[in-house]
């Protein structure tokens, strides 16, 4: 908690540490009460420095320092300095030994950084500062030791007892045991793990490209063990990945997984030992969706990459997390794509990036994918670090091609492996494996905000000539007003009127090359003029959404159904379809304003119609062709986001869409049904879509009046044999004004699922969506179910996350009811688990999005949080920056 205010910590202080350490003992004696941590740390003077002695600052936050040791000799109490944050002391040579006893107490760890228990077991969390919790230590990711660990427990109640790195020796002293693990890779401290349990565990190996064998273990509490086939398969599946389209091999003898219970985010890469959250490794048919399927293959085969990008090659500094996050996300990006649908992959990676981190940019948080300062480092693992940094990562592969990036990777691990470097030597490799000039293309790095791209056209019919222009800005963003151009690839085609795609020749070429082709456009305005065209060609413009930037081109409706239609680039099909719902929308929004009867588009229902005849159309395009615009798009798009207006447009829009193609939809709904009710589940991307599309169509029918929909939602429910077909039921349900049906069903799908944690997060999710008035009771009376815990991330994600940030019409209640209740949420959860409270806040930190009465409320709901007391660090910095400016 904070004492005085915080103060910032900045990129362009960096300075190379002292002293490194070389070595790193550490002991464990895990007990219920409080659990003590000796460590030797074998140190030595950083001698780029300097010769000089300079103190010695250790890191250590909430240690009880029980005994302090010089190379043996015990030191006095005024040979050493203790403050909140730091032991000080004065070395006597370039090359020492620390030893320090600690006592910490994980059963008291509500924050759950550090040592905590997480239901019986122990278990650690340290990136980014958690090992200063631990023990004192230089925690800092450029200093990187070789750990040997050992943790000592009770025999009976922990007789799994783990730590990173290859098991070394293990013994018993009486009722406790003991287990030592060595790593042999030097690592920051942050990759330090450590996991005491009554685990089980699901075993297998894998035969490494150069022929080792690992052997491969994920532990989970023994009622679990039926829920981690799908992890294990997918652990497989990317180590066999990275080996063929990145050459890398995994290097230890063992890799584990561990699943936990109470977790604040997804999951951990360390060395050897990944901590998850149960909710992205547990996975079985009847408990998790597709959705969570699909998360679970991305999060371990996102943690299983980071021991090339993020452990072999580690940050020097906190500024550069996009290094490894950024880079990691856009490998496991890539390894979905290839596993599943890669366009519907960059569909939705593309829909949430531009609804969540295009929102982050144009808040108060506004930060470069390299920030240049922070208070708390937990507030930047951001959607600007990690989605719009793989973005980034992205754009230079578009750039540079697929050759030279893979040239650059192999550059950059083979130049950096064992190093903590910076986002500056990434981009250096791929500048020198590739001999392409990288200086402007940095400036993604370092500017925040996301860019402008608004593209004109001109056809000169007597040259055969059409010229495009390009004009790039970029809004200002807390601490920077003025950008400099950034380097945008767009990748683009020119289509016929047939539906052809055009050789494309630019006026200083001598012939053609190819029918798409990347610009990069570097300058604020800048032209391309394209030769040999004989009629006006339709743009096909930043296929595959070729850069982070909100692009503009004034489209007619017709040119929009032609590239819905024609558009070789699945992506920009489905971009097209959006930009026509977009347009409808926003004229139905404005109607709503204006108190005008709403209206129908009876074109969009035709091409609606079509696309649902179109048995040659992949189901899971479909199913997201068929979807609107999400209300959170709609409110990013807005200047003032009238989110009671944009919610009655969607709604009457999408029934409008139900009632006019309810005959086929219905006809395609059964026909999927009856396919689904006959098969047995698999999380294959085959299935996957036939139930996307089956969910999407159901939502639609129970729009309508129809009986016989209502019962065929029932039966679904009812008789579905997996946890994806129930829960869209369940989902409709909720939704819907059949208030015995929807009852019924919540009942009885709590009274299945009462002991499965998971599943009951998804029961709270499903409510605190709901739109139905009433929701927010409902959420409250729900904190009061047993099944529900302030104490566990998951929970508070699932019920107050879920009700704040994904159900905007009934959050933004007119009375100010869910801004009271986020408030109140973030003051409890500060002191409990200060993570958690700042992700919370984030929906009341984008005030300024919405009319002035909305405006002054949610102000008030900040300024009432600041005023209750003392802050962690991590909310008084979104609370600060918030209300600032
Ligand atoms: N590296 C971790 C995130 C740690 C967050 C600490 N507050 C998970 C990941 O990105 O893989
Ligand atoms: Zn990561």
């Amino acid at each position: 908690m904070r004492t005085e205010t915080p103060v910032a910590v900045q990129l362009k202080d960096y300075q190379a540490p002292d002293y490194f350490i070389e070595r790193t003992l550490l002991d464990f004696d895990l007990y219920d009460d409080h659990s003590t941590v000796r460590a030797e740390l074998t140190i030595a003077r950083n001698t780029d420095k300097g010769s000089d002695l300079p103190p010695l600052r250790l890191d250590g936050q909430q240690l009880e320092l029980v005994s302090i040791t010089l190379d043996g000799q015990a030191l006095a109490a005024d040979a050493y300095q203790l403050t909140d944050s730091h032991l000080i002391l004065q070395p006597l040579s370039a090359n020492f030994v620390v030893h320090t006893e600690v006592r910490i107490h994980p059963e008291n760890n509500t924050a759950l950084e550090g040592l905590y228990r997480s239901g019986k077991m122990f278990c650690t969390q340290c990136e980014a500062e958690g090992f200063r919790k631990i023990t004192y230590y230089l925690d800092r990711p450029d200093v990187m030791s070789a750990f040997t660990t050992t943790v000592r427990a009770d025999k009976q109640r922990f007789p799994v007892l783990l730590s990173n790195g290859n098991p070394l020796a293990q013994g018993e002293e009486g009722t406790r045991h003991w287990a030592t693990w060595e790593d042999p890779f030097k690592k920051p401290a942050y990759l330090f793990a450590l996991v005491a349990g009554d685990l089980w565990c699901v075993e297998d190996s894998f035969t490494t490209m150069s022929g080792r064998d690992v052997a491969l273990r994920i532990y989970v509490e023994p009622e679990n063990l039926g829920k981690v086939q799908h992890a294990m398969d997918s652990l497989k599946k990317s180590m066999r990945w990275d080996e063929e389209v990145y050459g890398r091999e995994y290097d230890l003898d063992i890799f584990m997984i561990v699943a936990v219970s109470d977790f604040n985010m997804g999951a951990m890469e360390n060395k050897g030992l990944n901590i998850f959250n149960s909710s992205c490794v547990l996975a079985s048919p009847d408990t998790a969706t597709d959705a969570a399927h699909q998360r679970v293959e991305a999060v371990v085969a996102h943690e299983y990459f980071h021991n090339w990008s993020g452990n072999r090659v580690t940050c020097r500094d906190w500024f550069q997390l996009s290094l490894k996050e950024g880079f990691t996300v856009f490998r496991d990006a890539e390894f979905s794509a290839d596993m599943n649908s890669r366009t519907v992959k960059r569909i939705e990676d593309v829909a949430f990036l531009r609804t969540n981190q295009f929102a982050e940019d144009a808040g108060p948080m506004a930060h470069p994918i390299r920030p240049d300062a922070y208070i708390e480092i937990s507030n930047f693992y951001t959607l600007t670090v990690y989605e719009k940094g793989a973005e980034v990562v992205r754009m230079l592969r578009t750039l540079l091609g697929e050759a030279n990036f893979r040239k650059g990777s192999d550059l950059y691990f083979a130049r950096h492996d064992g190093q903590a470097v910076t986002c500056d030597d990434f981009v250096q490799a791929m500048q020198d494996a590739s001999g392409t000039d990288l200086g402007q293309f940095k400036r993604w790095y370092s500017q925040a905000g996301t860019p402008r791209l608004t593209v004109s056209s001109y056809f000169d019919k007597a040259a055969g000539e059409y010229t495009l222009t390009f004009q790039q800005s970029c809004p200002a963003t807390p601490g920077q007003s003025d950008k400099l151009p950034f380097v945008i690839p767009v990748e683009l085609a020119l289509l016929a009127a047939d539906g052809s795609h055009l050789p494309l020749q630019l006026k200083e070429e001598d012939n053609a090359q190819g029918c798409e082709r990347v610009l990069a456009v570097t300058e604020a305005e800048q032209q391309f003029t394209f030769v040999g065209i004989a009629n006006e060609p339709l743009p096909s413009l930043l296929r595959s959404f070729s850069a982070p930037v909100k692009l503009r081109y004034d489209y007619s409706r017709e040119q929009l159904l032609a590239l819905m239609r024609y558009d070789s680039d699945g992506f920009n099909r489905w971009e097209a379809g959006q930009q026509l719902q977009l347009e409808i929308l926003n004229q139905l929004i404005a109607d709503v304003q204006a108190g005008r009867e709403l209206r129908g588009d009876v074109q969009l229902a035709e091409v609606f119609a079509g696309l649902l005849a179109d048995t040659s159309l992949d189901a899971a395009m479909l199913a997201e062709m068929l979807t609107l615009p999400s209300e959170a798009l709609l409110a990013e798009l807005a200047d003032v986001a009238d989110v009671h207006a944009i919610h009655q447009a969607r709604e009457f829009l999408r029934q409008s869409l139900a009632q006019a193609l309810h005959q086929p939809m219905w006809q395609r709904y059964q026909a999927l049904r009856a396919v689904h009710s006959e098969q047995a589940y698999a999380a294959s991307a085959e299935q996957i879509a036939g139930r996307s599309l089956q969910g999407k169509l159901l939502a639609y029918l129970m729009l309508s009046e129809h009986g016989d929909v209502r019962s065929a939602c029932v039966a679904q429910f009812e008789q579905a044999n997996n946890m994806t077909e129930r829960l869209q039921a369940l989902a409709c349900l909720v939704n819907s004004p059949f208030v015995a049906e929807k009852q019924q069903a919540l009942a009885s799908f709590a009274a299945a699922y009462a002991d499965d944690a998971l599943v009951m997060d998804q029961w709270f999710s499903v409510q605190a969506g709901s739109s139905c008035p009433g929701t927010l009771a409902q959420v409250q009376a729900l904190m009061q179910h047993p099944a529900f815990s302030l104490k566990n991330p998951n929970k508070v994600r699932a019920l107050v996350g879920v009700f704040c940030a994904q159900n905007a019409v009934q959050f933004h209640a007119e009375d100010g009811a869910g801004y009271r209740f986020l408030a109140d949420q973030v003051i409890t959860l500060n002191a409990l688990n200060p993570q958690i409270a700042s992700r919370l806040l984030t929906p009341l930190t984008r005030w300024r999005k919405y009319a002035p009465d909305r405006q002054a409320q949610m102000r008030n709901e900040l300024e009432r949080i600041v005023a209750s007391g003392e802050l962690s660090a991590d909310v008084y910095e979104v609370v600060s920056k918030s209300l600032a400016s």
